[in-house]
């Protein structure tokens, strides 16, 4: 089918303006994939590669599972496209349901937009709302932490805390701060699991609140592990302190779960792992496995009614995407959370945790190594940067790590590692043999 795979013979002056890259320095050495299956990507040249990073921390079922592409494929040639705005279709209404089952505590209503920064926008947005509804309109500020990511639409740039993705659009978003992030290799270098050390961050959103007051604040986002700044794993104790912290002052608690959810860390939701319940959760990614675009905002059941209290014949909420719901995204979406199901993907991080972990820190001692962590299906290493040139050396590994048959992400300088659910031991002992083999030879 995809016989039309013609390059030019050099991309050096491709149109692609890519996405999140370094575009000139990839355009001359370009590492291409040409096919997917299982936990393996196929190089148009034909060499195997151990998807070390579920794509974006997307594919958790693994690659071009043939019930989802079945599904795709039925779908588009019955309903390609049906709008959901003062209309409606059955799979929309089919994939929420099945959705609020798997969500935690009565976080059952469920908004769908086409990716995590949507998600996050939405929520933000929600939040707001929700707050006027009922009277509070002086709620307004929003709280993130640093070296958060949730995406990259305005809202969710503003509420990042990662400087680099911020720092050249300007003056983003009135009204938003953060607490501070949770990272400190002093304290907690080579935990297992999450770190024993810093629950007390948590207060730095007291701090917030005495500087601006706690009736200014509408809500506070954050990542239950925060994956794309490196995996910063919460401490014991850290989600519990917010979450008390929000509740003394009436401030909406989200949780940006786009990668913790769809059984990364042993559960359905992050949420559940942690026994810690958000008001809302933002998510996207592996509710489709990747296939389709898709995010969900899940939101507790006192959300959605402050919205309900006007005239029937009125829209609730002023907000929506052309693309909320789109039939192949539920179609996706319903086949993908079968075969989660049926595999029992969404609680084996839990069973391949131990093993994963004494994998992961068995790589402790090689050079440059200065932390390991891990949580359900993840783990980082991080590397000393090189002197004067931050990036540089977690860059080299993964081209390396290419070369030798895996992908894996690069965070600054830290290996960042999420494979697919499906990996078994086997398939554990290649991707850490090829991370230990491109660490040694990394100077
Ligand atoms: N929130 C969180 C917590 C995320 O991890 C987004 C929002 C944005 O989602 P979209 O679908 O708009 O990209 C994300 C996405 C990486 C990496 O390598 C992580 C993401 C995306 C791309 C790369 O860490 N996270
Ligand atoms: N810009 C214009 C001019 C539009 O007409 C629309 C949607 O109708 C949008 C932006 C938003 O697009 P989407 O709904 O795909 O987010």
């Amino acid at each position: 089918m995809n016989d039309r795979v013609t390059l030019p013979a050099s991309l050096e002056n491709s149109p692609f303006f890519m996405p999140f890259s370094m575009n000139r320095h990839f355009k001359k050495t370009p590492r291409l994939i040409a096919r997917a299956e299982g936990i393996h990507y196929y190089t148009p040249e034909g060499q195997k590669l151990i998807d070390g990073t579920s794509g974006l921390w997307c594919v958790n079922a693994g690659h071009c599972r043939e019930k989802i592409v079945k599904a795709v494929q039925a779908q588009v040639a019955t309903l390609d496209f049906a709008p959901t705005f003062q209309m409606g279709h059955p799979l929309a209404f089919e994939f929420a349901e099945r959705v609020a089952q798997l969500a935690p505590g009565d976080l059952k209503r469920v908004f769908f937009t086409n990716s995590g920064s949507e998600s996050v926008d939405t929520a933000l947005k929600l939040a707001l709302a929700y707050h006027r509804a009922r009277g509070e309109g002086h709620r307004v500020r929003l709280i993130g932490r640093e070296r958060g990511y949730h995406g990259v639409n305005f809202g969710g740039t503003a509420v990042g805390g990662i400087v680099g993705n911020r720092k050249i659009f300007g003056a983003l978003v009135a009204g938003v701060d953060h607490i501070r992030h949770t990272h400190d290799l002093e304290k907690n270098a080579f935990s297992r699991g999450q770190p024993k050390h810093g629950a007390e961050l948590a207060d730095d959103l007291e701090r917030l609140c005495a500087l601006h007051d706690p009736s200014t604040i509408a809500a506070v986002i954050v990542e239950p592990v925060a994956c794309s700044a490196g995996v910063l794993v919460p401490p014991v104790g850290y989600l519990e302190r917010l979450r008390a912290i929000c509740d003394k002052h009436g401030i909406l608690l989200i949780f940006d779960e786009v990668i913790t959810a769809w059984g990364r860390l042993g559960k359905p939701f992050g949420s559940q792992h942690f026994g810690v319940m958000p008001d809302l959760i933002t998510t996207a990614k592996g509710i489709t496995n990747g296939t389709v675009p898709m995010g969900a905002v899940l939101m507790r059941e006192g959300i959605y009614q402050a919205f309900m209290g006007g005239p029937e014949k009125a829209i609730e909420l002023p907000h929506g995407y052309t693309y909320s719901a789109h039939p192949l995204a539920c179609a996706a979406g319903i086949a993908t959370l079968q075969v989660y199901e049926e595999e029992g993907l969404l609680t084996r991080a839990a069973e391949l945790w131990p093993y994963w972990e004494a994998q992961a820190h068995a790589l402790r001692g090689l050079p440059n190594v200065v932390d390991i962590r891990n949580i359900g299906l993840i783990a980082a290493i991080e590397l000393a940067p090189r002197a004067g040139a931050p990036g540089a050396r977690a860059l080299d590994a993964h081209v390396k790590a290419f070369e030798r048959g895996a992908y894996i992400r690069a965070a600054g300088d830290i290996i960042a590692l999420a494979p697919p659910l499906i990996i078994g031991k086997d398939g554990i002992d290649q991707l850490f043999a090829i991370v230990r083999d491109v660490l040694k030879t990394t100077d």
